[in-house]
């Protein structure tokens, strides 16, 4: 499933730059293993290794890659210096983590089986509950790289306050998404479009989107209160990857996208299900009402039966080819292109993916 999935990074080791981005992974991950900071045993050594190969490098690596490229475009250069390159994909890497952090995380929380073509860390024999420990050292290592290579920058202050600005969003979000779908509080009345928008706009946005390009940006010495309208569009355009993201839960092949959907069975505030709720009729949503949020496949199989009878799937290439439209129009209006063009890069990574 792995080589289904991608490679590691997607590179398929064919491409140069994920080449050298995932080289800079490998100088990083020794160099945490090597933290004075921490008396290591030969355990827990081997741990984080482990832990660390098994849940970082192993995705898309989009979020990451666009750190660098987005600061290859701000800075109108295709050829970095090594530092800049080292410094760039050091920050690309620190957003790998973050995904890495929450995913392992969010897999306990939404109760899931599989993750990046294999099983969710937590699911590991031996892990268990102490996946959650390793969450906590993730999102720890992120301040440990910034502090080894971002200390003696003018904007490292800028950057942590970015990391924790951004994961306070994300854990708001994930703190909607799980309240919105808490046992004994379950009413489909209460999901609309307006509470998917401030779910998804929260727990994946800023982190996906905004991030990276921020990211650029101090590395660039720019100074990010001057890029409300660019945070606008990131906003808008991690709305859009998440709305695929909830697309591909039901419609997608386990095999591309490497995990195996759980929005029905988890009651999720589903851009589908809000779909699905604005188009039935009164005995299609008695249909709704009665098998949403059930374990039972002949449940998720009645909800997704329906979806198909509301032609959801259309309604999603409208919703696809509308938002690409209004993005594209936009980044149009951006006074910068070297900025149309980071916003246009990332744009194009994500419209119509299949992963
Ligand atoms: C994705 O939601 C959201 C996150 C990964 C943020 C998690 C935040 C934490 C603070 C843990 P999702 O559940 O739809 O993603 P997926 O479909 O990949 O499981
Ligand atoms: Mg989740
Ligand atoms: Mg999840
Ligand atoms: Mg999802």
């Amino acid at each position: 499933m792995a080589a289904a999935n991608g490679s590691a990074c997607g590179g398929g080791g064919v491409d140069k730059e994920k080449e050298e981005f995932k080289q800079i992974y490998g100088v990083l991950k020794e160099e945490l293993l090597r933290d004075p900071a921490f008396e290591f045993t030969d355990s827990s050594r081997q741990w984080i290794d482990r832990m660390l190969d098994y849940n970082v490098p192993g995705g898309k690596c989009n979020r990451g890659l666009s750190v660098v490229d987005s600061y290859k475009l701000l800075k109108g250069t295709n050829v970095l210096s090594q530092e800049d390159m080292f410094l760039a994909s050091t920050l690309g890497w620190c957003v790998e983590w973050l995904q890495a952090y929450f995913l392992v995380l969010d897999d306990i929380m939404d109760d899931s089986h599989t993750r990046r073509g294999q099983p969710c860390w937590f699911r590991v024999p031996q892990v268990g509950s102490i996946a959650i420990n390793d969450g906590v050292i993730l999102r720890n290592h992120i301040t440990r790289m910034l502090r080894l290579h971002f200390r003696g920058k003018l904007y490292y202050a800028d950057l942590l306050d970015l990391f924790n600005e951004v994961e306070f969003k994300t854990a708001s979000g994930q703190l909607l998404d799980l309240i919105t779908t808490h046992e004994g509080e379950k009413d489909l009345n209460k999901y609309n479009i307006g509470v998917h928008r401030r779910i998804v706009q929260y727990k994946t946005s800023y982190y996906s989107f905004y991030l990276p390009v921020a990211c650029a940006l101090l590395l660039s010495g720019e100074d990010l209160t001057k890029y409300g309208a660019v945070e606008d569009i990131l906003v808008k355009m991690g709305i859009y990857f998440q709305v695929q993201d909830d697309y591909l839960d039901c419609y997608g092949d386990p095999k591309f996208i490497g995990k195996i959907g759980t929005d029905i069975e988890d009651y999720k505030c589903s851009w589908l299900v809000v779909q699905a709720l604005e188009r039935a009729d009164e005995s299609q949503k008695s249909v709704l009402f009665e098998n949403y949020g059930k374990k039972d496949p002949a449940c998720v199989a009645k909800v997704k039966s329906l979806y198909r009878e509301l032609n959801l799937e259309a309604v999603f290439l409208d919703y696809e080819n509308e938002s690409y439209k209004k993005l594209i129009a936009d980044i149009e209006a951006q006074p910068s292109i070297a900025v149309q063009n980071v916003l246009k890069s990332f744009l194009h990574k994500i419209y119509k993916r299949q992963k």
